[in-house]
């Protein structure tokens, strides 16, 4: 594996160029292109081809591996018939092998123990470990109920944990990609179309005239095909519209950037509608057929000239106009893009709802160039019983927030803490593929939280901060060396892909799936898993779906017709999913429940005086934390930097590398320092880093101590009333030149 790292690195680097020359940042796929040659010609007669899809992120592209004799895998490559990645991994993607080859993984179960009066972990065999975290759920059962015992999830290993707890009697079930993410572009969208956004985004790219991109920052956001079909279109010519208090890269290739002022995006979408309304540039069939509201909507936005939102915003009134011109110009193919990190201000659904509405005047929704209609293929559910109906689960712990569709995390936590008043109190914890003391805001909370619990036990690949709070560590082996789910996933067709082992798992680890059986077989659960082997539940599967494991096995991804249009057809019917049956500019439902139904700007707090407020974001290198201990992708970038505004530098007297210490508006110091890079970039009121870094457990030879991490100054959240997101950036931080720990 030695050469081949070397290869991987000087490949990566050329990608990295790319980015560092800022001309082709988009291209960085090409990377893989030449990766595919050297394969084919120097080593494909030794090589083993195998198919899987990637799970260094969630966009989930289907690859294909090449492994040697010897068991190692010495590339991935994208498969060029998946819509997802068009044949080409993103570096993430590529560097996906760094997972399995880091020498620093968990290699087997873990239990924690007392020896001298000291905590520490001892090894343990799967036996003991599984009988342990099975006991503690029956008693757990048998004293509170099923229901007290909470599972965190993400990613892959999440679903087979999903359907233990279901099993088990417990649907207390949280993800970060919702209220930490997406959850409330989800309820925007579904308010105003009656339809989830849902990933990948239906966003037709490829055939737009007009993209709009507010504080969606593709291109360091490394959504595969999202980025390869932005780069087509700036080729075809479609103009970009970049909102973005910092010249983000998306905002480098844009016609227009516009560098609002932040937490002000509310006030230029409802400019945005009034100039479409004013000067008559909305698409009346379309609205006359699809919306509800719309008159009241125009009387709404009357008030909200681009004047008005120059004062909030700091956009030119003649910057906004010309935009909104451009938008309409191009529409129905346009897209007014909803974002995917959208928890920000705690207004975020309203925020979102004003991006929909926008949207709807375009009339993009459904139309070619704009939004396509999603479709996917449903999976055939293997045989099991009914789940048994839980007595309260995470709707009941997300009941204040009407329109939470899904766990929130931060209740899940909040009920995890003792308190009298709780009628829902939470015992117990399963965490598996989410690094919660990195992701989820409000480090304190979580740590109170798990230091009242009566047992936890994690199920990672690496040794994560959350790893360490566990009684017992459950090593699962990598996304290479396990079968997982099949990837059905909505698209302009519908596609499914296969996830199949590349190599034996390494060490002691195992994969969750097996994990999953092997707890419910000791709970009497056996009837839920009627197989030996996930193997068998994916070939009943694909049997069912007219396919077989032989034939995802030769083609990695197989596309199937759709059903229903892509598109709506000019004067088409088409009933949306909202109370009207329409596309809602005004919501009834909203109104009844006490909250605006239109979106109205609300002014947030301001840093003060001495203070920035921190804005974050994606590094293109990387995913959240779980990434940065990758060897192949660390040496790409191991440490974030802290953007200053020259001007600031100035002021405080600080230099491009020089290491600084950040406290927070309340008084959280950061346990590390970050090197500053002093930028135009960025704008003087703020100051912005890459989310991930900063990692504090040792065990991470690489990762440890190397910036900050934006998680751990993120102590104060606004809650979004509608669905429970807890907004982000309304954190303001202090630059210290002096290491604040030394006495
Ligand atoms: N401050 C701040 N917080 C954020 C964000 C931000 O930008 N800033 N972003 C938010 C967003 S958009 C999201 S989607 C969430 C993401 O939240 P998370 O998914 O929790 O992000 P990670 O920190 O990468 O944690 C993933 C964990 O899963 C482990 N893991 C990786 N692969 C596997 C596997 O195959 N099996 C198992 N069992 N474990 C695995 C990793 O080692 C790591 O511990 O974070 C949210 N939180
Ligand atoms: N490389 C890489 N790509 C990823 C991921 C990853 O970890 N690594 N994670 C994936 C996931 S799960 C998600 S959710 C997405 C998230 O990606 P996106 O949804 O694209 O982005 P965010 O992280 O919300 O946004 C960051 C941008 O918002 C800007 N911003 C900050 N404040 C404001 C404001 O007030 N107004 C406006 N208009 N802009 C503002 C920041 O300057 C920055 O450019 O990325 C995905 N893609
Ligand atoms: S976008 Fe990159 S990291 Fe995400 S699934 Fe695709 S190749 Fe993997
Ligand atoms: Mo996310």
């Amino acid at each position: 594996m030695t050469t081949s790292r070397r290869t991987f690195i000087k490949i990566s680097a050329l990608g990295l160029g790319g980015v560092a020359a800022s001309t082709s940042v988009l291209k960085v796929f090409g990377a893989n292109t030449f990766m595919g040659d050297f394969v084919q010609k120097k080593t494909a007669k030794r090589l083993k081809r195998t198919a899987t899809y990637c799970e260094v992120c969630f966009w989930k592209c289907a690859e294909w591996a090449y492994s040697n004799d010897n068991g190692e895998i010495i590339k991935l490559i994208g498969n060029d018939i998946d819509p997802h990645c068009n044949g080409r991994l993103c570096p993430r993607g590529t560097g996906g092998v760094g997972m399995l080859n880091d020498e620093d993984r968990l290699k087997t179960p873990l239990i924690r123990t007392t020896v001298n009066g000291e905590q520490t972990y001892r090894e343990a065999t799967w036996q003991e470990a599984l009988d342990l975290i099975a006991s503690k759920m029956k008693t757990v059962k048998e004293k509170y109920g099923a229901e007290s015992f909470a599972l965190f999830k993400h990613g892959s290993p999440g679903s087979h944990l999903e359907h233990l707890f279901k099993a088990y009697g417990s649907d207390t079930i949280a993800e970060p990609a919702y209220a930490q993410c997406r959850g409330p572009r989800e309820t925007g969208f579904a308010l105003t179309f009656g339809a989830w956004i849902g990933s990948p985004e239906p966003t037709d790219i490829r055939d737009t005239k007009c993209l709009v991109l507010i504080g969606s920052h593709i291109g360091e956001n490394m959504h595969n095909s999202q980025v390869q079909e932005m780069s087509d279109a700036i080729d075809n010519g479609a103009t970009i519209i970049t909102v973005d208090p910092r010249l983000s890269t998306a905002a480098s290739k844009s016609k227009h950037w516009l560098a609002i002022k932040p937490g002000t995006d509310i006030a230029l979408l409802l400019a945005w509608m009034n100039v479409i309304i004013n000067e008559n540039l909305y698409n009346k069939d379309y609205i006359e057929k699809y919306t509800f509201g719309f008159d009241k909507l125009k009387e709404h936005v009357k008030e909200f000239t681009p004047e008005w939102a120059y004062g909030i915003t700091t956009i030119k009134p003649e910057e906004i106009r010309k935009t909104a011109r451009i938008m309409a110009n191009a529409a129905p193919a346009v897209i007014v893009h909803p974002g995917r990190h959208v928890v920000w201000y705690g207004d975020d659904s309203q925020r979102e709802r004003a991006i929909a509405i926008l949207n709807g005047l375009l009339g993009s929704w459904g139309k070619r160039g704009g939004f396509y209609l999603n479709e996917s293929v449903s999976l055939p559910k293997f045989p099991h019983p009914d789940y048994p109906k839980p007595k309260w689960g995470w709707e009941a712990l997300g009941r204040k927030y009407p329109y939470a569709e899904m766990g929130i995390t931060s209740e899940l936590i909040k009920a995890s803490i003792p308190n009298k008043e709780n009628e829902f109190p939470i015992k117990a914890w399963i965490v598996a593929g989410t690094n919660l003391i990195n992701t989820v805001p409000q480090r304190e909370e979580i740590i109170k939280a798990i230091d009242s619990l009566e047992f936890i036990a994690v199920i990672d690949t690496m040794p994560m901060e959350i790893t360490g709070y566990a009684d017992v560590i459950l090593p699962e082996c990598t996304y290479l060396e396990r079968y997982d789910g099949i990837r059905s996933a909505t698209f302009r067709e519908p596609s499914i892909a296969l996830r199949q082992p590349i190599v034996q798992p390494k060490y002691n680890s195992k994969p969750a799936w097996w994990i999953s059986k092997e707890l419910g077989m000791r709970l009497n659960l056996q009837d839920y898993y009627n197989y030996n082997d996930y193997e068998e539940v994916i070939k009943w599967q694909l049997e069912k779906l007219g396919t077989s494991l032989e034939e995802m096995i030769q083609v990695g991804v197989k596309k199937f017709d759709r059903q229903t249009p892509l598109y709506i057809a000019d004067g088409d019917e088409y009933k949306f999913d909202t109370p009207s049956g329409k596309i809602e500019f005004y919501s009834d439902d909203l109104a009844s429940k006490g909250f605006d139904p239109m979106p109205i700007y609300k002014l947030h707090p301001e840093p003060p005086q001495g203070y920035f407020r921190l804005n974050y974001g994606r590094s293109p290198m990387h995913t959240f934390s779980r990434t940065i201990n990758n060897p192949y992708l660390n040496a790409l970038k191991s440490e974030n930097k802290l953007w200053v505004n020259p001007k600031i530098a100035n002021i405080i007297g600080i230099k491009n590398e020089q290491e600084v210490w950040l406290e927070n508006q309340d008084g959280i110091l950061s346990t590390f320092s970050i090197k500053v890079r002093v930028t135009e970039r960025i704008g003087w009121d703020s100051v912005y880093m890459y989310h991930g870094f900063g990692h504090n457990d040792k065990k991470l030879s690489r990762a440890y101590g190397k910036g900050i991490s934006d998680t751990q100054m993120i102590s104060n959240v606004a809650v979004d009333p509608l669905m429970g997101g807890t907004g982000l950036r309304g954190n303001f931080v202090k630059i210290l030149t002096e290491d604040p720990h030394k006495n």
